[in-house]
């Protein structure tokens, strides 16, 4: 087997290393950089990215207020001068030919023709109406994002529910901070990341688990690089992705073993007296309780089940409990998995028990994926109702109401059926008209040969988006023509609770609208415009935000409007009214030891881990994981794979990753194309063999459709995240497979 060897570009582009970073800052290297020979800027502007949740500012230059061209902001809090290739190249999908730029309704002979707006909303509103009178108003759902602005959120929740009637609206942010919006609002009282990016620099212990930023946030991996206190960086990822090879230590744990891990972390810090009884009695409950649970904790089971000897969990807990700043860090590797609540509940546990919060360099920090992800938990009237607070409480309906100028009488009493519930629903008919807007189900959502199928079930399908050419698209009934980043203005909330601008620099192709204005016209045709009235502008809407965050822990009263964000280069939240904040300032939470529960108090909750949906077998001995492939690459690639530079950046076509051993045992070459088989699904990928997994395991890219075919339906039972990241599968030689 003397060719093995890696068969991808992969670590020069995706480490974003010294060199990379050179090249990428220097405009024309790798053809990265934006601004245009001939034409020259006459004036720049500032505003946030609109790919991931880490919010780096960039510099629009303009020409006659148009953009020709960007660079990384150097004075925004986030970035400080870097961007990733993604960031560098957001005009790029602006421009590409499959852009929607009319309405398209599908004609009898099943063809999608274009036609006017008009059309389009009478459509919309004749077919929703008559769904809605044969079967009832909830037999109508809608599947929102963590990718539009706060104000198109909150409009959509707020006509979707209060104006057409809906109960069940839900957002991609399910398939992605569900887990981490249950977890903390059960230990903290409120869905409240507690950190600022300024603890990656401040912690001389970091604790990375289930998480890969530099592929899928690399500023943030620039941030922990620029830490002076020479800090040990640990990473827990069954795969020696980029980021573990780059760390300190390693922990190559076995997946969804994590809660057995980190509960014999906790158990080891507790039994060698390494932790803060100090911090533990002010300000958590239930530590009795957990101590109890874990008092006769199997260490050796522990050890078994997550491949990492005794010996290694007690050195890792020493680091912890030695360490003076120690904060920990979690994504898609604990959030997506059959018990990811209780997962990151062990994790804030260890925060904890051992006082590492509250205070620069600490944390149990859960970092955001979408760049709107914590604008779309706070302000979408899904999960919670705008400002985050709860459906259930007469009190909170009644403010938010008397804010926006509703009957309260309109305000469900509970929130609707999550992302899956409302699948089910269409399954078995009880949904029978959904409108999806900014989100690719028929690509990202999990076991996709059933997701496809559910949404043919359907009566009638709305997509709302960018481009017509989306695998969500290929299903839908109507196509309403979305504008994007770059053509409309509002806010995103960053992982650090950081609300920063976006701003229109480009003009929409053809009859593109902002979603905006879309849901206004739909709120018109609907019958119900007058509802939303004082909504005459993103800016106006950012105003009703504020009122509705009034006194809860995301209060951002104290907010003067789009100037104020401008001019400090975005605020994190909280900024109640009368509060001041610096320029560039970095915020963290609970410095004063004080928690969102009535008695002030985290609480410490515990559960034992359970058993994995779907195991190997000997007919489908391999494990398949699923995640980011490279930093060029952005979800279903509807954007990305737009760019030439960035197609450049990233892997041309499906592959999965396994390692020498299974590929010997298979005898599998490098590059060679592969059968991908698991109990759903068969598909074809090129086999890059690396180190980077482990013998048993295989990796697979989801930016590829044929990758959540294979994918198992299974969820968390509190969160109802999907749980993408395990299901069994097994190689198969293509040529012993002819077709
Ligand atoms: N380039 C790029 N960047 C992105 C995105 C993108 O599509 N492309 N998407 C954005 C979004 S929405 C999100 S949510 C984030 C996701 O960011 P991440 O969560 O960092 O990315 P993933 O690759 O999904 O998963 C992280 C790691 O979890 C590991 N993992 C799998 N199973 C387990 C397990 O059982 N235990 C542990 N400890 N680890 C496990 C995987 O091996 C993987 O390396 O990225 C954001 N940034
Ligand atoms: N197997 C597997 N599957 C996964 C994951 C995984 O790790 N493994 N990760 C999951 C996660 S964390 C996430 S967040 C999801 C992401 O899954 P999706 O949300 O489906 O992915 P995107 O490609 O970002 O889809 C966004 C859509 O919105 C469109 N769009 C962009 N901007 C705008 C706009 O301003 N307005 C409108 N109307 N449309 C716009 C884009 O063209 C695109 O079609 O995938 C999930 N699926
Ligand atoms: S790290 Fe995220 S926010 Fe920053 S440039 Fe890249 S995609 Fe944009
Ligand atoms: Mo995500």
């Amino acid at each position: 087997m003397g060719k093995l060897r890696g068969s991808l570009p992969r670590l020069l582009f995706d480490r974003q290393g010294p060199l990379t970073r050179e090249l990428l800052r220097e405009p024309g290297g790798f053809g990265l950089g934006q601004l245009p020979v001939k034409k020259k800027p006459d004036a720049t502007t500032t505003m946030v990215c609109g790919y991931c949740s880490t919010g780096c500012g960039l510099e629009l230059h303009l020409k006659d207020g148009a953009a020709i061209g960007l660079s990384p902001s150097t004075d925004y809090a986030v970035n400080m001068g870097m961007a990733c290739p993604k960031g560098w190249e957001a005009l790029a999908p602006l421009d590409a030919p499959d852009r929607a730029t009319t309405p398209l309704l599908r004609d009898k002979g099943g063809t999608l023709r274009p036609v006017d707006w008009e059309s389009a909303a009478g459509h919309f509103v004749t077919r929703m109406k008559a769904i809605q009178q044969e079967h009832g108003k909830d037999a109508v759902a809608f599947l929102g994002t963590g990718q539009l602005p706060c104000e198109e959120l909150a409009l959509l929740g707020s006509f979707a529910k209060f104006g057409m009637g809906l109960k069940h609206g839900d957002g991609n942010t399910r398939q992605c901070m569900a887990t981490a919006v249950v977890a903390y609002k059960q230990s903290f009282g409120f869905d409240a990341p507690p950190y600022s990016y300024d603890d990656l620099e401040q912690s001389d212990v970091l604790v990375f688990v289930g998480a890969n930023p530099c592929i899928a946030h690399p500023i943030l991996w620039e941030r922990v690089c620029n830490n002076p206190h020479r800090p040990r960086i640990v990473v827990l990822d069954p795969r020696r992705t980029e980021t573990a090879q780059a760390a300190t230590d390693h922990v190559p744990l076995h997946p969804k073993s994590d809660l057995w891990l980190l509960q014999a972390l906790a158990h080891v810090l507790i039994r060698d007296g390494l932790i803060d009884r100090d911090f533990i009695g002010a300000h958590t409950s239930g530590f009795e309780a957990l101590d109890a649970a874990l008092r006769d904790f199997e260490l050796e089971r522990a050890a078994g089940e997550s491949g990492i000897a005794v010996a290694e969990i007690e050195r890792l807990a020493r680091l912890i409990g030695r360490g003076q700043r120690v904060s920990f860090w979690w994504t898609m590797g604990v959030n997506q998995s059959h018990q990811g609540v209780r997962t990151a509940q062990a994790i804030i546990n260890l925060a904890l028990i051992t006082g590492n919060i509250g205070r620069p360099g600490t944390g149990a920090n859960s970092i955001t994926g979408q760049c709107n992800a914590m604008g779309s938990r706070l302000f979408s009237n899904t999960t919670s109702l705008l400002g985050g607070r709860p459906w259930d409480d007469a009190t909170h309906r009644a403010k938010v109401a008397s804010v926006l100028g509703i009957d309260a009488g309109r305000f469900p009493e509970e929130p609707g059926w999550a992302y899956d519930q409302i699948m089910e629903g269409i399954l078995d008919g009880s949904i029978r008209g959904l409108w999806v807007v900014a989100t690719n189900t028929a690509h990202s959502w999990i076991s996709q040969d059933d997701a496809r199928q559910i949404l043919d079930r359907l009566d009638f399908l709305v997509v709302q988006d960018m481009y017509h050419s989306t695998e969500t698209a290929a299903h839908a009934d109507l196509v309403l023509p979305a504008a994007g980043w770059g053509e409309k203005e509002g806010t995103f909330i960053n992982s650090e609770r950081r609300i920063g601008l976006i701003k229109q620099v480009r003009r929409a192709p053809g009859q593109a609208l902002s979603d905006f204005r879309i849901f206004k016209l739909l709120a018109e045709a609907w019958g119900v415009g007058e509802m939303f009235r004082s909504w005459t502008s993103p800016e106006a809407a950012f105003e009703l935000l504020q009122r509705c965050s009034e006194a809860q822990p995301c209060d951002i009263t104290g907010i003067g409007g789009y100037a104020m964000l401008e001019d400090l280069r975005g605020i994190q939240w909280p900024l109640p009214a009368g509060a001041t904040v610096e320029r560039c300032s970095q915020r963290r939470l609970f410095e004063d030891g004080r928690f969102h529960h009535p008695d002030g108090r985290a609480r410490l909750i515990h559960e034992a881990p359970r058993a994995l949906p779907e195991k190997t077998s000997d007919a489908y001995p391999l494990l398949l994981l699923t995640g980011r492939g490279s930093s060029a690459q952005w979800h279903t690639q509807t954007r990305t794979g737009k760019s030439a530079v960035l197609r450049k950046l990233a892997p041309a076509s499906a592959y999965v990753e396994l390692s020498p051993r299974d590929a010997m045992e298979l005898g599998i070459e490098p590059d060679e194309q592969v059968i991908v088989r698991s109990q759903r699904a068969s598909v074809r990928a090129r086999a890059f063999i690396s180190h980077v997994v482990q013998p048993g395991q295989v990796f697979m890219p989801m930016h590829f459709a044929i990758t959540n075919r294979l994918t198992l339906a299974s969820f968390d039972p509190y969160s109802r995240q999907p749980a993408y990241k395990a299901c069994a599968v097994k190689l198969e030689r293509l040529e012993a497979n002819p077709s």
